[in-house]
This record gives structure tokens, C-alpha cells and sequence, in this order.
């Protein structure tokens, strides 16, 4: 099923190490803004990000599913194996879960030089309601023998990366697979999953950066050793070059959006806004813990003051925060917040550096001007 696709003919973008040192994307990489968006940062109002505003990321084709003939089938080292249909899955007790989720190539696109693929800038995140049943429940069910070490959920999208053709696939550690927030998820707000999130059936695992929640699933496999796919290996890691391997990508790093204040210019999106006291306000998270500072700049980072953050309404969400600016100078300033969570960890000033691109959670820089 692996084919190798590394030939010459194949077109790429990028120089040989998948970098561009410029400025200008290529339309290869606006094809790909185009189909995976980010939310509108006016978007972080709500508290739920309207279904239609949340981030969406497909690495090949949304998948056509037939729900009457979809199954879901749940092997490998277990006493049953099951194939399951979407009404046995939806009979099983369920929980709603209010959850962040943000992709790891966030801010890929602000660094330099910049790794060629999906060119986030910010906001590939947004907060829903999931509802499904818990994975641990089914796999109880199945049986996990006692040699499991993972579980691998296989997506129903298929394609080429990396010179790779695969399935989309992410495993999980067996304590990661069986935490009781780690669930099969059939709606998000309220409604069946749209196609684009993963219809009919998808995995969430809290805390964790977006690759691990496995969209359209098909097959969940139960391992004996750790997944080595590409996913996992090549994809998901922090290196210094595409070939390093690095530390894998896993929880969600701290991080915090401004709402952009005032009114945009069309072109640039860079905001005025009359001088005076004005309201800024934004939402911060973390995979790790929640969110116990935020801080606002005025002067592009040279100073820093506290913004209140309220307490976070349940765990996994991401929390609002507000502050009142006095812009009482006339002219250009740059807005920046930075989150600490309750690890101590603190947004960089600079960006995180790596060869894909992964966890740049630097500060939000907001152009303004105060007219
Ligand atoms: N099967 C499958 N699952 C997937 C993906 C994918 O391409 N195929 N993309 C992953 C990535 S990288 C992210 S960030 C999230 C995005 O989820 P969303 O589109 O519902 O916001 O889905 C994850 N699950
Ligand atoms: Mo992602």
C-alpha cells in the first residue's frame, strides 16, 4: 500500500530542504489556504466558535461516506473484534465536551525562512461542543490483551505526502487511548459532524495539537509496538531539518489571540481606532494546564502589563481575557498579548524555529493605528 513517489516528474514548491527565504507565497500554498481556513479573529467573541468559523484542516480529500454501509471496525490485539455501525456506536452512553483545539502548524507561515506547506498565519483554532461515547468504553469491550502498547485509528482519507502514499493515520499510548476524556465524536455543536470535520465518525483526544484527532475513522487497531507511519515519524516532529527526527509533536503549547480592535483597512487588515480608552480582549490555552497570566504590550513587546483573565469554564477550553488600552498617542503602535500557563511556560517573543514548522506559539502582533 506504501509506494514510494519520490521521481523526478513529481512537482514540488520550495527549495530542497521544503524552504522559501521570501516573502511571496506560491499559489501552491494560497491553494491550500484556500481549502484549509482559519477562524476570522473577530471569532473569538464566542465563547463557541460558530461551527462554519472553526479552523479546518484536511491533508487530502474529504472522503465520501455512505452512513447506512460506514463501519468502524476495532482489532488487532484484542479477545473480540468488532465492527461496529454508526446507530451501535450512537446507543452507547454519551458526554458533550466543550474543547480547544488549535492545529501544531499555527504561525507557520510568519516564520523565516518558511517551511512550505499549509501556510497558517494565526487563528487555526476554535472551541466546540463534541459529543460522542469514550473510547475506553469500546475498547473494554473488544478486550485489550495485555501486550497492547497503542492504538492506531485510520482515517478513510487517502493521498501522497512526503513522497509517501498512506492513509491518514495517528496511534495513541494505551494510557492516552483509555483516559476517560478521550472520546468517538458523531456531533459537533449540537449537529452531526459536517463532512469537512469528519463525518460520520471522529476521535478527540484533549490537549493535544489537531493531528491526533483522527477525522473519518475507519479502523481502530490495537499494536503491539509503537506506530512508526508517517504521521508520527516524519510529519509531527520538532527538528532542525525535515530529516532530523526530534521530539514528537503532542500537547498544545500556550498561546493567546487579541480580537483585532477598532475597524481594518480592507487590504492590509492594520486597525484604527480613535483615541481614547479602548477595550481589548482575546482568549488564551494550553494543552498542558490552564492559563494563569496574561500580559499586553503597547510598544511591540519593549513593555508589558497585566490583561484579567477569567477563570476557565470547564477544563480543555480556552479562557477570555480583557484589558483596557489607553491609546492616548497618535500614530502607529503594535499590539502584542502573551499567555503563561500553569507550568510557568510563557509565550516566546521570538519564534520557535523548526524545519515543518510546528508550535510557533510567539507572541500576537496586532498592527494599529490611533488616529
Ligand atoms: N483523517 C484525517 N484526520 C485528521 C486530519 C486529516 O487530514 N485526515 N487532519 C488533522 C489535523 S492536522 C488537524 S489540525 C485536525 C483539524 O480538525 P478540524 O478540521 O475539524 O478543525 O484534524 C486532524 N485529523
Ligand atoms: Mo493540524
Amino acid at each position: 500500500m506504501t509506494r514510494d513517489y519520490s521521481r523526478p516528474e513529481m512537482p514540488r514548491v520550495g527549495d530542497a530542504s521544503g524552504l522559501e527565504q521570501d516573502w511571496r507565497i506560491y499559489p501552491e500554498e494560497l491553494q491550500l489556504a484556500f481549502r484549509n481556513h482559519s477562524i476570522l479573529l473577530e471569532g473569538l467573541r464566542y465563547d463557541r466558535t460558530p461551527t462554519g468559523m472553526h479552523y479546518t484542516l484536511v491533508h487530502y480529500d474529504v472522503p465520501e461516506v455512505n452512513p447506512g454501509t460506514w463501519r468502524l471496525s476495532v482489532d488487532g490485539l484484542v479477545d473480540r473484534p468488532l465492527s461496529l455501525g454508526l446507530a451501535d456506536i450512537q446507543r452507547r452512553p454519551s458526554r458533550t465536551l466543550r474543547m480547544t483545539l488549535e492545529c501544531a502548524g499555527d504561525g507557520r507561515a510568519l516564520l523565516r525562512p518558511r517551511p512550505v506547506a499549509q501556510p497558517w498565519l494565526v487563528g487555526a483554532v476554535g472551541t466546540a461542543d463534541w459529543s460522542g461515547t469514550s473510547l475506553r468504553g469500546i475498547l473494554e469491550e473488544a478486550g485489550v490483551r495485555s501486550a497492547a502498547r497503542e492504538v492506531l485509528f485510520s482515517g478513510l482519507d487517502h493521498g501522497i505526502e512526503g513522497d509517501v502514499e498512506q492513509d491518514y493515520q495517528r496511534s495513541l499510548s494505551i494510557d492516552e487511548a483509555l483516559r476517560e476524556d478521550t472520546l468517538l465524536v458523531w456531533s459537533m455543536n449540537d449537529a452531526p459532524l459536517e463532512p469537512q470535520h469528519g463525518f460520520p465518525l471522529r476521535l478527540i483526544v484533549p490537549g493535544w495539537y489537531g493531528m491526533a484527532h483522527v477525522k473519518w475513522l475507519r479502523s481502530i487497531e490495537v499494536l503491539a509496538e509503537p506506530f512508526t507511519g508517517y504521521q508520527h515519524v516524519r510529519a509531527y516532529r520538532y527538528g532542525q531539518t525535515r530529516d532530523e527526527t526530534g521530539e514528537p509533536v503532542t500537547l498544545m503549547r500556550v498561546r493567546s489571540l487579541m480580537l483585532p480592535p477598532g475597524i481594518p483597512d480592507f487590504m492590509t487588515r492594520t486597525r484604527v481606532v480613535s483615541r481614547g480608552r479602548v477595550e481589548l480582549r482575546g482568549r488564551a490555552w494550553s494543552g498542558r494546564s490552564p492559563i494563569v497570566r496574561v500580559e499586553v504590550s503597547a510598544d511591540a513587546g519593549a513593555s508589558w502589563a497585566d490583561a484579567e483573565v477569567e477563570r476557565q469554564s470547564s477544563q480543555h477550553v480556552w479562557q477570555s481575557w480583557h484589558f483596557e488600552w489607553n491609546a492616548d498617542q497618535h500614530g502607529m503602535h503594535e499590539l502584542c498579548c502573551r499567555a503563561t500557563d500553569g507550568t510557568g511556560e510563557c509565550q516566546p517573543t521570538d519564534a520557535n524555529w523548526t524545519a515543518r514548522g510546528m508550535g510557533n506559539n510567539a507572541v500576537h502582533r496586532v498592527a494599529v493605528m490611533v488616529d
